[in-house]
């Protein structure tokens, strides 16, 4: 049995996570949950999985929550109580799956305390993948993606040697907009970049998709996960979402990892790793497939991933600017305060102000991620 603690367990990939270990009740075993405000799907996760501790990060909710549940369960809040949950004694496996920067100081907990960590949070390695991956190897942590790219990857990667490789082939689906123009892509509102063609994902990622920074992130985050140099690292765009990534041996065999795509997989594979269990997953059916088809991606129409490029080039602090300019312009778009193009606009600008320089601490990095998104903020008013 697996012990199992979720930091964002009322998310996209939380209540997917939960799902598989629905399904793998005699292998699995829930111990922490954590949401950052949604006490109603909080609630109910409890009943059904009957938790150790839960963690709510806004205090106010967390207090209506303790209400309703009486002493039955130690609830706990705001960054601490996130960190309770990710370094619980009793827990194996921490599915890190919140959104934004604000995953990085919990996972370093827990990497602290030699927890095995399912990374579903990229945002903190493109912050901080230099410091993380150190402290994993310090503290003996293992970390297992839960990026469906990266999980392809790992899986590629399983027997091989590492010396071996010649490139790494992240796929991209090419999000909402690929079919677009870029006058229909510049005034474009977010309903319109939320309908993803392919994947079931939170709206962020979503979004991140739909102006391709999500596979710019992803570059970095494969940087750091498997130890890459940037030009070892191609992007192709394959629409239908069945090849989730391939390696490229230094004898041009490529291996690649495919399916339906459904996040239950890679989620999954996480958890179960190193053994392969049953799923109820969708199987792939290779004779309604149709055909594969593979683009290059456009960075004219879709910049931000030449940004990201860019800023890991730079390295030093300059991807946690780009990530903090990302997370709060997105936020923007969502909202309807601004257009598409203002994304990679204003990403640039920030990296242009920004004087990069190499950290050592986490308080560094945080304080540079403060930093943007004051300045994002100033800009956009
Ligand atoms: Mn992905």
């Amino acid at each position: 049995m697996k012990n199992i603690s979720i930091l964002g367990s009322t998310g996209s990939i939380g209540t997917q996570t939960l799902d598989v270990i629905k399904n793998h009740k005699e292998k699995f075993n829930v111990v922490g949950l954590s949401a950052l405000k949604n006490i109603d799907e909080l609630e109910k996760q409890i009943y059904e999985f009957n938790p150790e501790i839960v963690s709510v990060f806004n205090k106010e909710k967390a207090k209506i929550l303790s209400n309703r549940i009486g002493k039955k369960i130690k609830i706990v809040s705001g960054i601490e109580g996130l960190i309770e949950v990710a370094t619980l004694n009793s827990a194996d496996i921490i599915v890190t799956s919140v959104v934004g920067s604000i995953g990085l100081i919990p996972t370093l907990e827990a990497i602290k305390c030699s927890k095995t960590i399912a990374l579903a949070n990229k945002e903190t390695l493109v912050v901080a993948g230099e410091l993380v991956m150190k402290e994993a190897k310090k503290y003996n942590a293992t970390i297992i993606p839960v990026d469906s790219e990266h999980s392809a990857i790992f899986q590629c990667l399983q027997g091989e040697d590492v010396d071996n490789i010649s490139r790494i082939i992240l796929t991209a689906s090419g999000g909402s907009f690929r079919n677009c123009t870029k006058e229909e892509i510049k005034t474009a509102k977010a309903e319109d970049a939320l309908k993803h063609p392919t994947w079931n994902m939170g709206k962020k990622v979503t979004i991140d998709s739909a102006t391709l920074m999500n596979k710019g992130l992803e570059v970095i985050e494969a940087k750091w996960l498997f130890d890459m140099d940037l030009d070892k690292i191609d992007v192709v765009v394959h629409p239908q979402s069945i090849i989730h990534s391939m390696v490229e041996y230094k004898d041009y065999s490529i291996i690649s990892q495919m399916g339906t795509p459904d996040m239950r997989t890679p989620i999954q594979y996480a958890l179960s790793y190193p053994d392969r269990i049953n799923t109820n997953v969708k199987k792939l059916d290779f004779n309604s497939l149709g055909e594969l088809s593979f683009l290059s991606p456009d960075t004219e129409r879709f910049p931000c991933l030449s940004l990201a490029y860019e800023a890991l080039k730079v390295g030093k602090t300059m991807t946690s600017v780009l990530n903090g300019a990302n997370e709060v312009l997105v936020e923007y778009f969502l909202q309807n305060k601004i257009e598409f193009y203002d994304i990679p606009k204003f990403i640039e600008k920030a990296m242009m102000v920004h004087n990069p320089f190499s950290y050592e601490t986490v308080d560094e990095i945080l304080e540079v991620d403060k930093w943007v998104r004051g300045w994002i903020q100033n800009q956009i008013k």
